[in-house]
């Protein structure tokens, strides 16, 4: 039997961080691509079941109605796989619980009590966080048979500490010893997949596409092949569009065309034109070398989706060497030196004057 496990897809996102309202317009339907793409991959894989551990929705706002009634039509017409839904933190209106008439392939997990749904031996029990079930020992609640394969769905932030529920967090330590199988995660937007305890192991399958630079790196879902030696998965990248971020060492650098080609080398080979890149110059430059970001990024600027670029660098330079020179400069720094501020705060103002006295960009 094959599974999924997708989480965090955040279907109604306004994706408007970074973007232009045409490119937000359209990162908003590649979203939705991308959940469709993966409904492909289930074919293709011969898939069951869908598990969606949380989020699926990012707001409860009766505006994004339209893409809820998209989620349903999709399901509707995918009858031949089961549609396992734990709501999020996010998914705060259980849209689907008030339906009148839901699709009888679309399993939801509740928060009153542990809910399972079975599949021969193949067991996928979860449990929904509310303010319901708060401070609550739900773990003890969880009972589960060592003959059956065990799956469990949470939506949460994992925490190592033996706790009860507190709302939240997943209590790792609590869920060890259960003879859970593989604990199907939602929440952190990453793919992460580590050992439970002897038997079972707990995985973040991350979301299906990034949405800002605090989402970097490949996204997708996690396709589970539980077969006669147990439940094998794997990540499978599925997102249209990656962000990176990617930090440029620009010491070594002397002139304005070897800030590019520092920039170009480190770019080259990991960015695809339809990404989204940041960049970020860092390391420690002489006072002569020029950093226009704005020259720079012409560059590079229409090679890819979006781009943006950021001065992390510090001046390298012997301010102290000037404090003797008969000149604006060495009056300038022998006056700061003799304010009554931190050492930190003067070595700043003293590099910011020595660029402003340069003429240089501050
Ligand atoms: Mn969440």
């Amino acid at each position: 039997m094959k599974i999924i496990h997708c989480a965090d897809l955040h279907l109604d996102s306004k994706m408007e961080t970074n973007l232009n309202k045409e490119q937000a317009a359209e990162r908003k339907q590649e979203l939705f691509a991308t959940f469709l793409r993966m409904i492909d991959l289930a074919h293709e894989e011969g898939v069951g079941v869908i598990i969606i551990a949380g989020d699926l929705f990012d707001t409860a706002d009766y505006e994004q109605k339209r893409i809820k009634n998209r989620v349903l039509e999709t399901i509707e017409s995918n009858g031949d796989i089961d549609f396992i839904y734990l709501r999020g933190n996010h998914d705060k209106s259980d849209f689907f619980g008030s339906l009148e008439n839901k699709p009888d392939n679309l399993k939801l997990f509740d928060d009153d009590k542990w809910e399972a749904f079975r599949y021969g031996n193949v067991l996928i029990t979860g449990m929904v966080f509310s303010p319901k079930n708060k401070g609550t020992n739900i773990y003890d609640k969880l009972v589960l048979k060592e003959e059956d394969i065990n799956l469990v769905v949470l939506h949460g932030q994992e925490s190592h500490y033996k706790a009860k529920n507190d709302g939240e967090l997943i209590a790792i330590k609590d869920l060890q010893n259960k003879y859970i199988d593989y604990l199907a995660l939602g929440h952190i937007h990453e793919y992460k997949c580590e050992r439970l305890d002897n038997r079972g192991v707990y995985c973040y399958s991350g979301c299906l596409e990034g949405r800002g630079f605090d989402e970097c790196g490949e996204k997708g879902c996690v396709l589970l092949d539980i077969g006669e030696n147990g439940i094998e998965s794997r990540f499978v990248p599925l997102s249209k569009r990656i962000f990176h971020e990617v930090s440029v060492d620009i010491s070594e650098c002397t002139s304005e065309k070897d800030i590019r080609d520092a920039i170009e080398a480190k770019i080259h080979d990991v960015v695809k034109p339809k990404d989204l890149l940041k960049i970020v110059l860092v390391g420690e430059i002489g006072e002569e070398l020029n950093v226009d970001i704005a020259y720079q990024l012409q560059f590079i600027e229409d090679k890819y989706y979006f781009v943006k670029m950021y001065n992390h660098t510090k001046l390298k330079i012997d301010y102290m060497s000037y404090r003797n020179d008969i000149s604006l400069k060495g009056e300038f720094i022998r006056y700061i030196e003799k304010l009554d501020i931190s050492e930190e705060e003067k070595s700043k103002v003293i590099l910011t004057g020595i660029r402003a006295l340069a003429g240089r960009e501050i």
